[in-house]
């Protein structure tokens, strides 16, 4: 079987927890992927490029900025807006985490914080993939502890100069529009949306990454940048950016598990068909255990999935939860891709298969969005009420 049948793993009819529409949604993103991305996407890998010719048809299906509502977004509810992500991650990490980026940390905050002015100017173009963003927040010397940032903006006449220097900023250096947060004079933690081409600022692409490699990784740098008065967004605190991140982190509890569903199918398919000691591998108990194991796990994800989804359809969705099943379901996926890679021997190996290139992806998404590690502090906060991260 080819990775373009994919059939989809679904062991507790959650399918039937879905509206038509919302099933509706994820089929149509199902088959764009088995169509148009497994079918380049090793070739990306291999050269480290990203796909840009898929952005378009990204935009054509209505998936940027779905869950936003207006400005030329699709309005899609918080479940359909998961299960995009559950498809596109099934395809590939880096391209689900392009269209995180542009949903959940550029268009939200200007969605939720920017003037009309702003939103008008940004938003249908974004939708349309005519114009891509990024999101800087993480510093070299500051990423699990952003409230730590030096990158600072100084009031200046009709503006801000901006200096500093944002690291590991998915799509940077293609990017139309950062979505930048500095410290204003008075230590307050600030967010401007600086345009390519403006002087003093510049991107630097990161090379090198065994990870995410069909995602473009990139430096921000600020040198004396001067945007106007009118970049600012109308928020203040942390809180602005944390804001944004629970977004993400949502989507990502759903990719994570595309990512899983994907590697779980390569391995069942593998095990039926490789012969050893005579009889398939699927045969032996062992090999039995690692599929049931999967199994069990991308069946508990789903769940939590669409709870959680449900959740935030109903505005009663806490950060907190949202950390639980982050950290939860990127922790399974990463085990069941490096459980397949296992089961596939050498062939795990090489990208014949796609289970190597999503086992190295996840150990970005691991990473990212708050460390496997912070998403345990956060929960370990809410049922103490102790914060333990110094
Ligand atoms: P703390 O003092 O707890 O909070 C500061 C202010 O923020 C508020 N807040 C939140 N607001 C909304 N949502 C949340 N999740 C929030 N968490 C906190 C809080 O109420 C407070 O507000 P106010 O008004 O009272 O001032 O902040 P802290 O400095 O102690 O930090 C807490 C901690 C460690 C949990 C936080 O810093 C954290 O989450 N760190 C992890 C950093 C992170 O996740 N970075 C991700 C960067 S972006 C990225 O990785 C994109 S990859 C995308 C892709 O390619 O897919
Ligand atoms: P550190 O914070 O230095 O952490 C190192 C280790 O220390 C981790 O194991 C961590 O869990 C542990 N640790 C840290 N603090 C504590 C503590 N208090 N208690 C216990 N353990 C702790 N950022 C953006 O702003 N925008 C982006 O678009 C973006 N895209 C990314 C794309 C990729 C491919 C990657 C890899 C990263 C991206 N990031 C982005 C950055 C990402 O958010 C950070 O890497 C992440 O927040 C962790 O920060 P760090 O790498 O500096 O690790």
């Amino acid at each position: 079987m080819s990775r373009q049948d994919f059939r989809g793993v679904d062991y507790f009819d959650t399918d039937g927890l879905l509206t038509d529409e919302e099933q509706m949604v994820r089929d149509t993103v199902r088959s764009f992927v088995s169509q148009e991305v497994v079918t380049c996407i090793e070739e990306h890998n291999r050269e480290g490029t990203f796909p840009a010719h898929l952005v378009p048809k990204l935009a054509e299906l209505g998936l940027l900025g779905a869950s936003l509502e207006g400005y030329g977004c699709a309005g899609m509810n918080a479940v359909a807006y998961g299960l995009i992500l559950q498809e596109l991650e099934r395809g590939d990490s880096g391209l689900r985490s392009f269209c995180s980026v542009q949903s959940s940390l550029c268009m939200y905050p200007i969605f939720r914080y920017g003037t009309e002015e702003q939103k008008e100017r940004w938003l249908p173009a974004m939708a349309a993939g005519e114009k891509i963003g990024c999101f800087g927040l993480t510093e070299p010397d500051h990423g699990s502890d952003p409230g730590g940032m030096v990158t600072h903006a100084r009031k200046s006449d009709g503006g801000y100069v901006l200096n500093g220097a944002k690291m590991w900023i998915t799509n940077g250096g293609i990017a139309d529009l950062a979505v930048v947060w500095a410290k204003t004079e008075d230590g307050v933690v600030r967010g401007f949306l600086v345009e390519k081409g403006t002087p003093g600022y510049s991107t630097r692409d990161q090379k090198g990454k065994f990870s995410l490699r069909a995602s473009v990784t990139s430096e921000l740098l600020f040198q004396d940048c001067l945007v106007p008065e009118s970049s600012l967004l109308q928020v203040e605190g942390l809180r602005g950016p944390l804001s944004c991140l629970n977004q993400a982190r949502y989507g990502i509890a759903w990719g994570a598990t595309g990512a899983a569903m994907a590697c779980y199918d390569e391995a069942l398919d593998y095990a039926g068909t490789r012969i050893q000691f005579a009889r398939p591998i699927a045969s032996f108990q062992l090999v039995q255990a690692k599929l049931a194991w999967m199994l069990t796990e991308i069946t508990k994800a789903q769940l939590l999935n669409v709870q959680l989804g449900r959740l935030k359809d109903s505005g009663k969705m806490r950060p907190q939860q949202v950390s639980l099943a982050k950290r939860n379901n990127v922790r399974i996926a990463l085990q069941i891709a490096r459980t397949a890679r296992d089961m596939l021997g050498a062939n795990g190996i090489t990208d014949e298969y796609q289970v190597g290139r999503h086992m190295c992806n996840l150990e970005s998404v691991y990473t990212y969005e708050g460390t496997h590690d912070i998403h345990t502090l956060i929960l370990g906060q809410d049922v103490t009420g102790i914060a333990a991260y110094s």
